[in-house]
């Protein structure tokens, strides 16, 4: 096994650079990420680790090591991996209605996904973020980004389903988004399109530098029960915010922020916002906002979104719209926002787990520039000005700036740390990760990846204390990597080992949707606390049956409520009539099981809607409108036993205004057991 990388790589960069040099680079980059050399594929085994197959091996019945929490991209959801062996666990529906277990298709799950817009079953998630507690992994909750109709959900990680969704005002896109504070206080966002201010909204396109403004919104996050509101937002100069990262230790006060389009372009971007040759990372002193906020600074705005939270008491979620937010106007808070220039287009702003070292990662730029904290502070004291961007200080350079990691590869996107005082780099265009020792600058190892990497993970790499080990490479092109499948090609993950001075490739393994960043956790860290059934004795659902003899069906108009049990292997009732055309039928199915992973599904024929998947103890409810005349059959969807197949029941569904009577059995004919009634009064 070599340790250098293969000569004819280093020769391909330099062909790159000088490449570089002589075509604009918008197009160099369009034109690079479709050339690939025809033996790459070959050249990926002399980066493989020799015994890879055993480091990434994990025996049947064992468990991994680490959770893997990744976002699925365009696909709204988030996919539980372990690691290091790469098998996919879960898919957590958060924005996107998923058919598999009725997230968003159950009456209790469709306000989840409300909006100011109103119902929006879709979003395009980009990045996770973990709880923290002093800037180290607590395993309580996952936090993610709508990027589309701007949204930040909450994960439980006992539960691993969706909690909380709330809805960002004021946010053209939310990109720049969950980053969260040491302690967990604040899940923070940054819009990724400047937009003009929700309440002052039709105004022309053209007015985009009087007009639009960049809102950062500081998501409050309570300590115990996670739950979330919008506590203020910061009404910036209207520029595009990418990603952050929160300080740590002596920096935990502050948050950085990427910034690119400081030229305020509002068409062709991929020229008009790569004019200048520095950007920005905005530094935030959010401790000094809070204070303003005391103070009274914060003003009223009116703003329409929405707020939605699941109760696992209920079993339902519920939506409210709120309509204003707390505004915070940096010109009237001195001392609260600063830019430090950085050169150009930067895409990444990681903080390292000492909270010194800030590293931008210019997307055009030929070196990495690393910012450090005390210095940033000195110039601020000093007044070290270079002007000012529309009335916020900017920075000089030289002063704030550590130094530059020279000639590190091309198209530098995101960094993560390995604990050790090493930072790694994924880099897009000459699609590598690149190791560098932070303090001295220096990179020390570069591994090729297959190819264009855009996020990297290290387990616990943002954090204050990386567990190291393992770097994941998320790969936007997989080309040749696996069996094709037609025109679209799974997108993919790398796994590398980190343990050694040398980066070794251990596995590849296919993603669901478009991993954009990642995070990985400890398994120690989560697996004590995962639940593993809801009690039955604690679910309050309106509609729950906590037993047979709850069971019943209740018509309020032209409503017709099954209030259902299910249990190994039967439903309570399983033989309905007296449902009309022109009914809405709601089935509550209340599972009864009190055992870890015995789950029952319920689906009815020809519905308009999918199924639901209960969970022992829970509640569920599937709407149903009947669309025909005759017996429907319905059934349990997984299969819980031997009798499963057997799980299954009949509504009959009579003519509008016919007289059948409504009744409802298990085990007798409902149609008899009516008639026995009517005899009876
Ligand atoms: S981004 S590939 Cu949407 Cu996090 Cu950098
Ligand atoms: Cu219950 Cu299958």
């Amino acid at each position: 096994m070599k340790n250098k990388p293969k000569k004819s790589y280093l020769n391909k960069n330099k062909m790159k650079i000088n490449y570089l040099r002589i075509v604009a680079i918008g197009a160099a980059i369009a034109g690079m990420a479709a050339c690939k050399p025809a033996n790459e594929k070959a050249s990926s085994d002399s980066f493989l680790a020799g015994d890879a197959a055993e480091r990434a091996y994990v025996k049947p019945g064992e468990h991994d090591e680490f959770y893997n929490i990744v976002s699925g991209g365009f696909n709204g959801q988030l996919s539980v991996v372990g690691l290091p062996s790469g098998r996919t666990l879960k898919i957590i529906p958060v924005f996107s209605q998923f058919a598999e277990n009725g997230w968003g298709y159950s009456e209790e799950t469709k306000p989840m996904l409300n909006t100011s817009h109103g119902f929006v079953p879709w979003d395009d998630s980009h990045h996770v973020a973990l709880s923290t507690t002093n800037s180290e992994h607590d395993g309580k909750w996952a936090f993610i980004n709508g990027n589309n109709t701007p949204r930040i959900a909450r994960v439980s990680l006992s539960t691993f389903r969706t909690e909380e969704i709330i809805e960002l005002p004021n946010s053209g896109g939310n990109h720049s988004s969950p980053f969260i504070t040491a302690n967990t206080e604040y899940a923070v966002a940054g819009t990724r399109f400047s937009v003009p201010p929700d309440a002052k909204a039709d105004v022309p396109i053209s007015s985009f530098k009087q007009n639009f403004k960049g809102y950062i919104s500081f998501v409050s996050i309570d300590k115990n029960t996670g739950r979330m509101g919008i506590k203020f937002q910061l009404k910036t100069p209207g520029v595009s915010f990418d990603l952050a990262r929160a300080g740590k230790a002596k920096s935990a006060g502050w948050f950085f922020f990427s910034t690119y389009n400081t030229e305020q372009a509002n068409s062709l971007l991929e020229v008009n916002a790569s004019q200048k040759d520095k950007d920005f990372i905005l530094a935030v002193n959010w401790k000094k906002a809070e204070e303003y906020l005391a103070q009274g600074k914060g003003k009223k705005e009116a703003a329409k979104y929405a707020h939605n939270v699941y109760s696992d008491e209920t079993h339902s979620a519920t939506s409210t719209i709120m309509n204003e937010v707390m505004t915070l106007d940096p010109k009237e808070c001195p001392g609260m926002l600063y830019f430090m220039p950085c050169p150009k287009s930067p895409h990444g702003c990681d903080v390292d787990p000492t909270g010194q070292y800030i590293v931008g990662s210019g997307k055009l730029a030929a070196v990495i520039p690393v910012f450090s904290f005390d210095k940033m502070i000195k110039a601020i004291e000093s007044k070290t000005f270079d002007g000012d961007f529309d009335g916020i200080p900017v920075l000089k350079y030289d002063a704030v700036l550590h130094g530059e990691v020279k000639k590190p590869g091309l198209g530098p996107l995101h960094t993560e740390f390995d604990g050790k005082g090493n930072a790694i780099t994924s880099f897009f265009v000459s699609s590598e990760l690149v190791k560098w020792n932070i303090e001295k600058l220096e990179v020390v190892d570069r591994v090729p990846t297959f190819y264009s990497v855009g996020h990297l993970s290290i387990p616990g790499g943002p954090t204050a204390k990386p567990h190291g080990k393992y770097v994941v490479a998320y790969n936007k092109i997989t080309k040749d990597r696996y069996l094709p499948t037609g025109p679209e090609l799974a997108q993919s993950a790398q796994l590398y080992d980190i343990s050694g001075d040398k980066m070794k490739l251990i596995l590849d393994f296919p993603t669901i949707g478009e991993p954009h960043y990642a995070e990985s956790i400890p398994a120690a860290l989560v697996e004590k606390n995962v639940k593993k059934i809801f009690k039955l004795e604690e679910n309050k659902h309106p509609y729950a049956a906590k037993g047979e003899k709850e069971t019943k069906v209740v018509r309020k108009g032209n409503e017709v409520h099954v209030y259902m049990t299910a249990i190994r292997s039967h439903f309570a009732p399983d033989n309905i009539e007296g449902v009309k055309m022109g009914d809405v039928v709601y089935f509550h199915v209340t599972n009864l099981e009190q055992d870890w992973d015995v789950p029952h599904g319920f689906a009815v024929r020809g519905n308009l809607n999918a199924e639901v998947l209960v969970m022992p103890g829970e509640t569920s409810t599937l709407k149903w409108i009947p669309t025909k005349v005759g017996v429907t059959p319905m059934y349990c969807t997984d299969f819980c036993s031997a009798l499963h197949q057997e799980m299954q029941g009949y509504v009959r569904v009579s003519p509008a205004g016919s007289n059948v009577p409504l009744s409802w059995g298990l085990g007798k004919n409902p149609t008899a057991e009516a008639e026995k009634k009517v005899a009876k009064n």
